[in-house]
């Protein structure tokens, strides 16, 4: 059975290592990464990276939900990407994104339309892909957090401190609630 495994959040600073390649693609890989799907799915998660799950690797998952009226995540369609690095990229488009580590917090950033990208699969084969759209912009999201960034960090002055502010003031109204 897998694991939930407990979601690293802002302002933690583990959040802004910069993650290493993986090296061995054995059997712990493989049920890391069966727990980092486990974990995704049961926070609603449609993308996570390693370091999220406080493990500075290079690996991130995506699962992007299927068209149907349930928007199912199946574990066949998920993508888990190792070791990535971006070839090419092209165009540009906003997307209102958030994140498993950032919650409660949505905010339009602008990414690449298209990228293309090689990586490792679970067993460490060489892979290419080209994605578009909603795909391309996770994956910029999720090597971004590979790299210690956040999606919060390509805000405008005057909008990261709005949610600086907003943050705080959650995080103190969650702390009011437990006491
Ligand atoms: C487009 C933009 C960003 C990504 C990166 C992956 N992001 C996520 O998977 C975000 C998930 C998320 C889920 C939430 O739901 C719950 O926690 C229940 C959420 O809501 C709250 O925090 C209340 C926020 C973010 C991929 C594609
Ligand atoms: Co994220």
């Amino acid at each position: 059975m897998p694991n939930i495994l407990p979601i690293i959040t802002y302002p933690d600073r583990r959040l802004k290592l910069r993650s290493k390649n993986v090296t061995e693609f054995d059997k712990k890989l493989h049920t890391f990464l069966d727990d980092m799907f486990e974990t995704m799915i049961q926070t609603n998660g449609i993308g996570l990276a390693a370091i999220q799950v406080n493990k500075p690797l290079n690996i991130l998952i995506i699962c992007l939900p299927n068209d149907d009226e349930e928007g199912t995540q199946e574990h066949a369609n998920t993508l888990e990407i190792i070791n990535p690095t971006i070839t090419h990229s092209e165009g540009t488009i906003v997307y209102q994104e958030g994140c498993l580590s950032v919650p409660k917090f949505y905010e339009d950033v602008e990414r690449f339309e298209t990228i293309n990208i090689t990586y490792q699969d679970r067993d460490g084969k060489a892979c290419t892909l080209e994605a578009h759209e909603l795909l391309s912009i996770a994956i910029q999201h999720e090597i971004d957090h590979l790299l210690g960034k956040l999606f919060i960090d390509k805000l405008s002055y005057g909008r990261r401190k709005k949610f600086e502010k907003e943050y705080k003031r959650m995080q103190k109204e969650k702390k009011a609630a437990k006491e």
